[in-house]
């Protein structure tokens, strides 16, 4: 449907210059430089010191790839589930996987079994790649799938056995003698992560090769690169403390970092002590956050101004950053350090839209997400219109997306697909945003139900089946409110006069990772609000809220 010249003008297109995103695929565009530093480290893991060089990465991911197709007989599009705390064989595992023309969906390892073996299913994942000290949770998991799912299991320490029943993947990096595979098309899907989009449980996003490329490029634009250039001297040491199998920590660390050459210390768990002591032992060049990262290190009495001289950028994203924070942040540093914020999605690989420094110079930029990456096009609508007719300047509205980095869509989901989508093609974000006359963009409001508690996605719909499940549980409702901390915890209203709200809280427990738990608490109430289709007003409940916290 052709804009009318009013309308059309509204569309904000990236100020950065086309970036041209190569015609291969991801795997052979991560080795394009390699070959200049074989030798460096590519990646260490930060509590045992186990490392890998390029070359090293190069050639155990290649033989992977063979292995795979070879001994599992894993072939074109099967799925293969990566179950790893953040870990120097990730990357390894990831290019194999790609390499052998196979999609990698990633899980978080502190899911429960329930969780996991949703993703399984949903998924059809043939082969789990995992540690050796996850096998027994990959196991019970893979059993309340019921298929045949072949599990891999990485040693993290010497010495350690691979339990019975389960794979070695040393063995799967040895050299294997199989032919090679044509590499895959650059549209074919190469991830299937995991989000609930707008509404409803968790859907695989297909993610292809050329959508992740297009992000690594957009990323890569001269203005918003952070990275400084591997060289015979010189070589970025980042710590990678964000999830790998977080969209954010995949691409804008895993990836990026490796195209770029970088040394990156991989955080399998997060501590204040052990995070602070690595930023000592390894002094960084580049730090990639979450906003309560950022308020860690800008409050937490055990930092002080030494530990964050070398850093020359932070890269903060998934939740918004407080303006305070950041200042917080600078104060402590005693230095002035280039933070850009990133916003982005799953579905859209995930960078939309990043501040950088000239933008920030501009008057009340405070607190902005900065403007369209390169080959983006974004604008405002109101999310009732049903002609979706873009708003102007400093009219708040959801905002929709163009772009390469935009996903295929939801596997196995059209309807949710088409719903994810205007009528004429931009993707739906699901973000109350506007515009100021800078054509810089803010984030007011969630408009879908997400919550998102430390960055991380918690699905309203998912907490609901479970406690829908609970004895005498009639109804139930599920809200963010906010967290000093974590930015939002989840709450639950529920209609059942006798339910008893201390097992309740238990139950859920049981049954999702700890961060999804109800720790925003639980109220029982006479009815859940609801439209005349019988969807749930979650706006009315969270205004209450507010109301009773005022
Ligand atoms: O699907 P997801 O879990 O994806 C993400 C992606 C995060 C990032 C981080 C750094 C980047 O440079 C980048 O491009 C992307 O978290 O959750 C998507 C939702 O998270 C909220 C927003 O509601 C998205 O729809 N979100 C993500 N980034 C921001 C944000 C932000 N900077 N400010 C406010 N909300």
């Amino acid at each position: 449907r052709p804009y009318s010249n009013q309308s059309s003008q509204f569309i904000l297109h990236s100020d950065l210059e086309d970036v041209e995103i190569p015609k291969v695929s991801l795997d052979q565009y991560l080795f394009e430089k390699t070959h200049n530093w074989p030798q460096r480290i590519a990646t260490e893991c930060a509590a045992t010191g186990r490392k890998y060089t390029y070359e090293e990465i190069q050639t155990k991911s290649i033989n992977l790839n063979r292995n795979l197709r070879k001994k599992l007989k894993l072939q074109k599009g099967d799925v293969v589930a990566l179950l790893l705390p953040n870990s120097p064989e990730f990357i390894m595992a990831t290019i194999g996987a790609l390499k052998a023309g196979l999609v990698v969906t990633t899980l978080n390892p502190i899911y429960t079994p329930d969780e996991i073996a949703r993703q399984l299913k949903d998924s059809s994942t043939k082969a789990i790649i995992t540690f050796v000290d996850f096998y027994e949770l990959a196991k019970a998991s893979a059993n309340l799938t019921q298929s045949q799912i072949n599990i891999l299991t990485i040693k993290t320490q010497q010495g350690q056995a691979i339990p019975q029943g389960a794979l070695n993947f040393d063995e799967f990096t040895e050299p294997c003698d199989y032919p090679d595979v044509p590499p895959p098309d650059t549209n074919d899907i190469a991830f299937l992560p995991y989000s609930s989009g707008t509404t409803g449980l968790p859907k695989g996003v297909q993610l292809s090769h050329r959508n992740i490329l297009a992000n690594l490029c957009q990323f890569n634009a001269r203005e918003l690169s952070v990275i400084q250039d591997t060289t015979q001297e010189h070589q970025d040491v980042i710590p990678a403390v964000l999830p790998k199998f977080h969209i954010y920590g995949l691409t804008a660390t895993t990836l990026h970092l490796f195209y770029k050459g970088c040394k990156t210390v991989a955080i399998s768990k997060f501590s204040p002590e052990g995070y602070l002591q690595t930023l000592r032992k390894y002094k960084p060049d580049v730090i990639f956050v979450a906003p309560p990262l950022v308020l860690f290190l800008a409050s937490h009495p055990s930092v002080t101004s030494n530990d964050l001289q070398s850093i020359r950028s932070v890269v903060s994203g998934a939740a918004p950053l407080g303006a305070l924070d950041e200042e917080r942040f600078i104060t402590k540093a005693q230095k002035d350090i280039n933070i850009l914020q990133g916003y982005g999605l799953t579905e859209t690989s995930p960078m939309v839209a990043m501040t950088r420094a000239a933008l920030k110079k501009l008057p009340n930029s405070s607190g902005t997400i900065g403007r369209p990456v390169s080959n983006t096009s974004v604008k405002i609508i109101d999310p009732n219109d049903p002609n979706e007719t873009p708003l102007g300047a400093n009219t708040t509205g959801e905002l929709v997306v163009k772009g390469p980095q935009v996903m295929k869509g939801y596997h196995n989901r059209p309807e949710e697909t088409r719903d994810a989508f205007t009528k004429d093609g931009w993707f739906r974000t699901g973000d109350m945003m506007y515009y100021d006359d800078n054509k810089l963009l803010f984030v007011s409001d969630r408009l879908k139900e997400l919550i998102k508690v430390k960055g991380f996605q918690v699905p309203p719909a998912e907490l609901e089946e479970i406690i829908r499940d609970f004895p005498e549980v009639k109804d139930a409702a599920v809200i963010g409110v906010p967290h000093p901390k974590d930015g939002e915890v989840p709450r639950a209203y529920i209609v059942g006069k006798n339910v008893d709200v201390n097992k309740l809280e238990e139950f859920v427990a049981q049954k999702v990772a700890p961060y999804k738990r109800l720790r925003g608490g639980i109220e029982i109430v006479e009815s859940i609000p609801k439209n005349a289709t019988g969807k749930i007003l979650r706006r009315a409940l969270k205004e209450e809220f507010e109301k009773k916290m005022k």
